[in-house]
Parts: structure tokens; sequence; C-alpha cells
């Protein structure tokens, strides 16, 4: 019958070479053992930490890759609709830890090594980052893969395997910021699984050529191989283990075999070179279009591969193809993974022979949009040259959407010639573009932003067009969230075990609302001496951390306020560091008398500016200049220190969010999303000072306004403030005296030369387009607010920081992935045995 017999040979002898999961310290040390033997090739007399690690986690592999099989098995005899999440960024961070809680082992773990002379905290912390994102955005696909394993929906992530992660920081002598590369996978990365036999071809340039009926024929250029290399997802405390399929790029053919022949042999090296270019390196720009023509082709390399590996997929159902969007649901994180749009219609049009509309049909029911961003210089808009260049065929798809879509315009909006010049899908000027959002709205058939106030500023400003002419239902708020097993019970053991010696069990890291047990113990001095006791042991491992990499000595008696973040404009690290001079200078106006009642703080700053960012990247010279001077000054001793952590990462978050009395998130209104690291902070107990703007709004909502410290102008307020600045700019001598007087200091050259600071101090007298001057007063009395509350009322602090974690359920990945399944993706749990 042509119809294999499975299993091949002897059933029995299959079954019984199966591993399981359910391995006791006995079988975790014999694993460990053998893979320091057969996979490292070395023994037990010459094994480091490193090699430790490497051993332990390709015994922690097994388990997850058994789980995984299951699921996946699982997930082909069932055949439920799936989800997948197109990211160019996953940030990652380390992985042992997080599969060790998530598979119920890492005690078993502990044990174990301790037997073999390890301690599991060596282990753990010789694990590097995988580092393949920027910041928020990349840090949020991590999150909701991890919560869809955990919530057990079928979803996977599609990404790019970099070869260089993010930059590594360095800060020079004079406080710059140095970037170097980072070879991440130069140790190799234990948690891939290489697919050779997984792959796709992904053509580049050539020609296209329109045939009858809107087909097309695209050929010649450069073929490249995309090959897959698979990230096990394990769900915390089930079976579901999901997927993270990165491409990596290979020439198609070793050589150029032509070029090869004809004696050419560097031209024939040469194209295997570039095609492996691809996926060398991510770019480091976070909320910044670069318009890099690399960048074009990882985003097409990557749509392409994964549209043709779902549809591979996809045709082994032995579904016929109307029946795609009903069994494939599509994700788009931002518009970077736009293309697969275009590519998705040339699939079924040119190849499938689908008619044009029936192909337009299962498009626009197959892809959903992530909004995350309406900073302008976000938006990504490709010169149509480059396509024509790149991907021909593409841009005749293009095209005739854009015909079809103007003219349905046209016909609800008779005449209205400036509306259809601003939806358009092509903008007209010096040189035509393409406007990647405008094709991510048109071929979705739901919208999103990523916090309340963000998706109302995607409605009523950047797509208040489409709104009109889709109809409001197609634009949807999904407020972020952020996984409590990392961000929680792996980063902040000491907390995690208070709450669950509280509630009586585990299970608030599953319902997250759970935490509301909490309040009931609220007043008991037993359980606040707990929870003060837990947030100083992290603020003391912080202090040794500091200690060990700076070699500074700060008082973990102090108050821990953070600001970490990618440095940017708009996040206003500015605001803060201004106002830490303003704090220096009060201080220094005192009699030593005076200062003994000061409220000693520690003020700490972490984050990367993009290398071409310069404004950014002065910010970071500056935090550093007047650290410098502040820390070395006796009459700022005990009482105020300030530094800035060099290399910024997923794991120095896990140190430094669970050390936090207050952290800072003081973007001017209206121009951060939503942010996911208040989210964090809270959920540590943690208090926040910020902005009326994204995701706090709805913090203080859930946490209760008496616990946040609120500071700034409101979003409405933003344009004519912007306005005023430009047409009728008032000095900052009159607006802001206080700030004057910072910046006057600034000018001194007490930080260095005025001439290096003069660039940046001119943004604030000039244009002032992020309302410095107009914050900076409101700012000042809100931090005052911080330090009343923290010296005069310890325990009712104390009180506020419990009643934040307590309050913060809404914020799980959990809660947010299963609107996204429920809401947009129409979905199913499937449980895995
Ligand atoms: N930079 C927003 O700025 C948001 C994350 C995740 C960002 C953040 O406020 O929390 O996305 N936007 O939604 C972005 O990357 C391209 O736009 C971010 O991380």
């Amino acid at each position: 019958t042509g119809k294999e017999k499975w299993p091949r040979g002897d059933e029995e002898t299959w079954k019984a070479g199966l591993r399981s999961v359910d391995a006791d310290v006995n079988d975790i040390t014999k694993s460990i053992v053998h893979h320091i033997q057969t996979s490292l090739a070395r023994q037990a007399y010459n094994i480091d930490n490193l090699g430790a690690y490497q051993a332990t986690a390709l015994a922690a592999r097994e388990d997850l890759i058994i789980n995984w099989n299951q699921t996946q098995m699982t997930y082909t005899r069932k055949q439920p609709k799936r989800a997948y999440y197109l990211s160019l960024e996953f940030l990652m961070g380390r992985t042992l830890d997080n599969a060790l809680l998530n598979l119920g082992l890492k005690e078993k773990f502990e044990t174990g090594l301790d037997k073999l002379g390890f301690t599991l905290e060596d282990v753990l912390d010789s694990e590097r980052d995988a580092a393949l994102g920027n910041g928020g955005l990349g840090r949020l696909a991590a999150c909701y893969v991890d919560s869809g394993a955990t919530c057990e929906i079928p979803l996977w992530g599609y990404g790019l395997r970099y070869h260089y992660g993010m930059f590594q920081q360095l800060i020079a002598p004079d406080g710059s910021q140095l970037e170097a590369p980072d070879p991440w996978l130069d140790n190799s990365n234990p948690w891939e699984i290489p697919r050779l036999d997984v792959t796709a071809d992904v053509r580049f340039g050539g020609h296209a050529e329109k045939l009858d009926k809107g087909r097309g024929i695209w050929s010649g250029g450069q073929e490249v191989l995309a090959v897959a290399y698979d990230c096990p997802i394990p769900g915390s405390d089930t079976k579901s283990t999901n997927n993270i399929r990165f491409w990596s790029a290979r020439p198609r053919r070793g050589f150029d075999l032509q070029s090869f022949n004809a004696g050419d042999y560097d031209r024939a090296v040469e194209t295997s070179n570039s095609a492996a270019n691809i996926t060398n390196v991510l770019y480091p720009n976070d909320n910044h279009y670069a318009g890099k023509s690399l960048r074009l082709q990882q985003q097409y390399f990557w749509c392409a591969a994964s549209l043709s590996d779902i549809m591979r997929r996809f045709k082994n159902t032995g579904q016929p193809i109307s029946e795609f969007p009903n069994h494939v649901v599509i994700q788009l994180n931002d518009t970077h993974p736009t293309l697969a749009i275009p590519e998705l219609m040339r699939i079924l049009v040119d190849e499938e022979e689908v008619p044009w509309d029936d192909a337009w049909q299962i498009v626009t029911r197959t892809f959903a949009f992530t909004n995350h961003t309406v900073l302008p210089e976000a938006l990504e808009k490709w010169p149509v040259s480059l396509f024509q260049q790149l991907l021909p065929r593409h841009l005749q798809i293009i095209y005739d959407l854009n015909w079809t879509f103007l003219q349905s315009v046209e016909r609800k909006f008779p005449g209205d010639v400036d509306k259809m010049a601003r939806m358009s899908l092509i903008e007209e000027g010096h040189g035509q573009q393409i406007r990647m959002a405008n094709l991510a709205v048109l071929g979705s058939f739901k919208v999103n932003g990523v916090a309340e106030l963000h998706s109302e500023l995607v409605r009523t400003t950047i797509l208040k067009d489409f709104v009109d002419f889709f109809g409001v239902d197609k634009f949807r708020n999904v407020t972020n969230g952020i996984t409590p097993r990392r961000w929680l019970d792996q980063c902040n053991p000491a907390l995690s075990n208070l709450i669950t010696e509280t509630l009586g069990s585990r299970a608030w890291l599953k319902d997250l609302y759970l935490l509301k047990g909490l309040l009931e113990h609220e007043s008991d001095p037993t359980f606040q001496k707990k929870w003060a006791a837990a947030k100083a042991n992290n603020k003391e491992r912080l202090a040794k951390y500091i200690k060990n990499t700076l070699g500074v000595t700060v008082d973990s008696k102090a108050m821990f306020d953070i600001q970490v973040k990618r440095i940017h404009e708009y996040k206003r690290q500015s605001l803060n560091i201004l106002g830490v001079i303003h704090r220096y200078l009060t201080i220094k106006a005192m009699s030593p008398e005076e200062r003994t009642k000061v409220t000693p703080r520690v003020v700490l700053f972490a984050g990367k500016a993009a290398p071409g960012y310069w404004m950014a990247k002065l910010i970071i010279r500056l935090i550093v200049n007047v650290g410098k001077v502040i820390n070395a000054d006796p009459d700022a001793k005990g009482i105020l220190t300030v530094l800035f952590l060099p290399d910024y990462s997923v794991s120095l978050a896990e140190l430094l969010i669970p050390a936090s009395d207050i952290s800072e998130h003081i973007s001017t209104a209206g121009t951060e999303a939503s942010g996911t690291s208040n989210m964090k902070f809270c959920l540590n107990g943690g208090l926040l000072l910020g902005t009326v703007d994204g995701a706090n709004i709805e913090i203080a909502e859930e946490v209760g306004e008496e616990n946040v410290f609120f500071f700034g102008h409101l979003t409405p307020a933003v344009e004519e403030l912007r306005y005023q600045h430009r047409y009728h700019p008032m000095p900052v001598e009159k607006k802001s005296p206080a700030l004057a007087a910072v910046l006057e200091d600034i000018m001194s050259g007490r930080y260095g030369d005025a001439s290096i600071w003069e660039p940046f101090v001119n943004t604030i007298r000039q244009g002032d387009y992020y309302l410095i001057s107009d914050d900076f007063d409101s700012y000042l009395q809100a931090q005052k607010m911080v330090d009343e509350a923290y010296t005069k009322d310890p325990q009712q602090w104390i009180k506020k920081s419990i009643q934040t974690t307590a309050k913060m359920g809404k914020f799980s990945s959990d809660r947010a992935i299963m609107t996204y399944a429920e809401e947009i993706w129409n979905i199913e749990t499937l449980k895995i045995n």
C-alpha cells in the first residue's frame, strides 16, 4: 500500500528507550556527568563553572525536548487553529533558571549540582544573555511566548537568528558610551536545535512579469537559503512547550559555480558572503527607523521563510486553501513583518493560482497588527526604488492593492483628495516611498495598540483616517503584560517565597489576581517586617553587585531610586539627572546640621543609546560625569550617590528591579506607548514615580492613585505647549528658576567643559520638544513627596508597597495573551497530556 509500519522494528524496544521527565536527583547527576563526558569531552578534574553550566543546560534541555515533542505531536494530530507571532526581536535573556523553574526541577538540580561540587548560583551565572532585541518590544515577545506555553495556546514565534545580538555597552573614562560586538553564539547555544533539513529558498532581485488576472512570475536574481533553528519554550507547570523558530541565512549554493569556473574566485566567495550577512546583526535602534537596505533584506528573508514554513505545515493538514484563515492567524509585531502581507498574496496568486480577490479575502482574514509607537521617527517607509531593486514582484502587488484601495476610499469619501493622499500606500514626494503602517492596517483584520491611552491615540491621530474608513471595531486595545514567572518568581525568590508562604500555594503564578489575598495581611506587623526584609535582602544583593563591578560602596539602607530603559529624549533621563543636580545644589547650600535630615538616596541609571543617537549618548555622558562629581563630594557623602551601571540587559534588570524603592517612568505625556518595566517594578513592590502616560495610567487605576507619584502635564496639553515653545518662547529663567539654576551649574564647568554640554542645554533652551522646562517644577514637587513619604512614615510606605504588588494582577502577560487568543485570534487552548 505504500504505508509504512510505525514504529519500525520492535515496539517494546522503542518504548524501553524513551526517557521520561520525572527524573530524581540521581538521574540528574548522571545526565550531567554523561554530558560532561560525552558532549563536552571533559572530565571531573577539568570542568569549570562554564562547563558545568553547559552540561546542566544539555541535561535540562532533554526534558524540554521531550515535552516539546509531545506538544508538537498533539498539534499535528488534533490540528487546532494556530497563532504565529512574527517578531524581529525576542529578548530572551538567560534560559536555564527559567527552564528549571517551569519544569519544576530547580531544587533537584540544585541538590545534584551541589553533590558534584558546584553551586546552582554560579552555574546560572555562567550563562550569557540571548539579547536578540532592543528593549520593550523584544522583551514583550519573550513574555508572550512564555505565557502562550503556560496558557496552553498553540502559539509559535518566528524570528531571526542574529549572530551578533544587542551590542555590549562600555563606558569610557570620559563618560561616553562605547559599543563592542556581542558574539553570543561563540560558546555555542545549548538551547537551540539546528534543523538543517528545515529550509526555505528566498529570492532577491531579478525580474517580475505580469500575466493575466493579477498573476505574475518572479524569476532570476539571487537565492538565499533560510535554515531553521528551534528554541523550545516551556510553559510553567505544564507539559505544553512551544517553539520559536529562528532563521539563519546561508548561501543557496556554496559558490556561484559560474564565476567559480570562470576563475573568478573572489566574486564567487563574495556572493556567498553577502547571503550569510543577512542574519549577521540585530539593528540597535529602538523606536527609530534607519532605512538601511540590509534591514529590508532581513525583513523579507524572515517573512518569506516563515510564510513558506507556515504554508507547508498548513498543506500537510490536507485542507483546501480557502480554509487557511481558519487554521492560521499571524500577529505582526509592529510594521517590521508587514512584507508578509504582499508575500502571502504572491504565494496565493502566483504559486497557488488563487484568483486575486479570493486571495485578498484569505490574506485579510489571516493577519492582525500591533502598533507599538506613535513617534513619527519610528514610522517605516521604504523607498520604492529599493523595492524595485530587491522585491520587484512585491512592488507590483502593492501598486495593484493600492489602486483598488484608493478607488474604494474615493467611493466612500468622494472628492477628499487629501484623505486619499494620506491613506495611500505610496507617499509621493522626492522619491516615492511605501508606507508600511498603511499596508499593515489594510492587510489586517484587527489593529491594536498596547495600552488604553496609546490605543486611543492610535485611533484619534495616526490612524484616524483608517478608523473613518473601516469603522472603529477593527481598532482595539490589548494592554501589555509581563510574565510573573521571570519577573517575580525567578528574579525575586525572597519575595516570591514570602508570597507563597502567605497565600498557601504557588497558584498565584498562573493566576496573578490571587495576589489580592496579600491585602488581608497588609496591616500585620510581622508580615510587614518580612516584606521589608525581602526588599532589604534584594538591595543588599544589588549593593554587592555594584561593589564587585564598579568598586563603589552604596548604602543599602538608603532609598534606591532607579531609572532603567533605553536612553531616549522622550523617556527623559535628562529630567531625572537635572533633578539630581537640583538635589545636589540644595544639599550643597545646607548646613551640616540640615544635611542630617535629608533622606539618603541612591540614584541608579542604566540603559543603552543607539550608536547613532548622538544626543542620547551625550545624556549618558552627562549622567556619568555628574555622578563622578557628586560621589566624590564629602558634602553629599551618605546622602546622595549617583551611578550609571553599564551594559543594561535582561539579567541586570532581574537584579535591579527587585531592589527598587521607587522607579521612574517619566516620558513626556503621550510618547511612551505602554512601558513594561513600570509593571515589573510595581510587581516587585517598588513604587512608581511617573507621568500620566502609557501603562502608568492603568497601573494607577489598579493599585490606587494614592500609591503612585504622578506629576507633569497631560497629553492634551502637549501640542499647545510645543506650539508656545516654537512661536512664543519664554526664557527658562522665567518658567522655572530652579531649572535655570541647574542649567547654569552645568555650564559653570563643574562637570566638565561647558562646550561639551552646550548642545544638550540648548535643546532645553530652544524648542524644548520634550517639555523639560514645563514639567520640571512639578517633577521636583513629586520628588519631595517621595522623600516625605519614605522618611515620615516607613510603615505606611511598606503598606503601599504591599498594596502595589497585591493589585498588579491585571499586568500578567497571561491576561494579555488570553485577550489576544479570545478577542483577536479566535483560538482555543489545548491541553497536552
Ligand atoms: N520601544 C514602546 O515604546 C512599549 C513597547 C512594547 C515600544 C514601549 O512603550 O512598551 O514597544 N515601541 O509594546 C516600539 O518598539 C517600535 O515601537 C518600545 O519597546
